[in-house]
């Protein structure tokens, strides 16, 4: 069944931004769903399989902005 993770996202302040993070996170391999939500700093991937983290801290990385933690 498809993975539902929520990651928190520090630096997006507009819908570029969001823009910028919805490109980079649906670019990844299995990624089916991406939804941020700009004033609570989160996005929200869809997945059919787990995701490894640190390609989702490359992909938030190479939208230019920082994924916090490690989960
Ligand atoms: Mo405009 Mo969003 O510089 O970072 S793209 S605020």
């Amino acid at each position: 069944r498809p993975v539902v993770q929520t990651y928190t996202v520090t630096g997006m302040t507009c819908e570029h931004c969001v823009r910028a993070v919805t490109e980079e996170l649906s670019a990844l391999p299995g990624v089916d769903e991406v939804r941020i939500d700009l004033a609570g700093g989160t996005a929200t991937v869809t997945s059919a399989a787990p995701l490894p983290v640190e390609s989702v801290r490359a992909a938030v990385d190479e939208a230019g902005y920082e994924l916090v933690g490690g989960v």
